[in-house]
């Protein structure tokens, strides 16, 4: 008889449901950090290249990285974030700057 069995997936086994919480994947900022070697027009030119920031944009982000120590440059899902990390330090690695480029959790 319908209702009356304790089978799993019988009408009469489960009474309330939890809704799911939706989950969002996580977003990482991708930071920039200064130092005192690397040439602005390098900078400049990383943002523009990697950033796809136009030239007053990324003039701007350099100034503010170059005033106050550190900028967020973008914001990205953990593989695009590592990704962009990977081709900035690699690109400054080849063209001997000292450039460093970081991610983080954005909470
Ligand atoms: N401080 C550097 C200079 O005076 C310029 C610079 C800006 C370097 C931003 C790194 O992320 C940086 N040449």
């Amino acid at each position: 008889m319908s209702g009356t069995s304790d089978t799993p997936g019988d009408d009469a086994s489960i009474l309330t449901k939890t809704k799911p919480k939706t989950q969002r994947p996580p977003l990482y900022k991708v930071l920039l950090l200064n130092d005192d070697y690397t040439p602005m027009e390098f900078v400049v030119h990383v943002l523009e290249r990697f950033f796809g920031l136009n030239h007053a944009q990324a003039f701007q982000i350099m100034l503010t990285v170059h005033k106050k120590g550190l900028a967020v440059v973008g914001v990205f899902s953990h593989e695009v974030a590592e990704t962009k990390v990977a081709q900035v330090m690699d690109f400054a690695r080849r063209h001997q700057h000292p450039l460093q480029c970081t991610m983080e959790k954005e909470e």
